[in-house]
């Protein structure tokens, strides 16, 4: 009996731990994970600023930019460092959809990722503090296929360092499909011979034939 109880407050308080820790809200609405409302990230003296955004995820917002079907109403975000976010996640879309960012400190966020989620259309309002680096952070949908089909943003703390990839209207494709000719340096030289034997065997067999 005193071993189950014991097990049992141990175990409570391991969840509470975790729980507040990993500041997780809930509901049939959907769910914000990782949040980080107070704690400074590392090099941080002091929370130098308070910032809201909203953001907006649904189908309509892929229209601008042909091969998608998802989309965020905004594909990058521009925060100083050390600042507090207020994100607003919006999804209009009556299908699931999320907001994560990734790779920020993992004694911050478990795994690096602050995770915003609506199972349907609906609201969710959640917080961040930017770290003190020149980072640019992936954020998108994590929802099979929703990345690939749009939604995916970056997040630019202190001027970022670079574009990601396949950011819609951003940065290009990392791979994109090849189709068409290869119009190599081999390709030039063996269409011009090619063309070349042409011309002169079409002009020899016309002075040949005229004569
Ligand atoms: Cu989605």
């Amino acid at each position: 009996m005193r071993v189950s109880s014991f097990v049992f407050c141990i175990t409570l308080m391991l969840l509470a731990v975790t729980n507040v820790h990993a500041g997780m809200r809930m509901g049939e609405w959907g769910m914000v994970m990782n949040e980080n409302m107070e704690q400074l990230p590392q090099g941080c003296e002091k929370i130098a600023g308070e910032e809201s955004i909203t953001i907006k995820a649904g189908r309509e917002y892929a229209k601008p930019f042909p091969g998608t079907i998802f989309g965020y109403s905004q594909h990058e975000f521009n925060f100083p460092k050390c600042t507090r976010i207020t994100v607003t996640f919006v999804n209009e879309d009556d299908i699931r959809h999320q907001f994560m960012i990734h790779g920020l400190p993992t004694y911050l966020h478990p795994q690096g990722m602050f995770h915003m989620e609506l199972y349907s259309r609906g609201e969710a309002t959640g917080t961040f503090i930017t770290p003190n680096s020149e980072q640019t952070y992936l954020a998108h949908c994590d929802i099979a296929q929703h990345m690939e089909k749009g939604m995916k943003a970056q997040v630019k703390v202190g001027g970022g360092n670079g574009n990601l990839p396949s950011i819609p209207g951003i940065s290009g494709q990392l791979n994109r499909d090849a189709y068409g000719m290869d119009w190599g340096v081999g390709n030039i030289l063996l269409t011009l011979a090619l063309f070349i034997l042409g011309l002169s065997s079409c002009i020899f067999f016309f002075v040949w034939r005229s004569k």
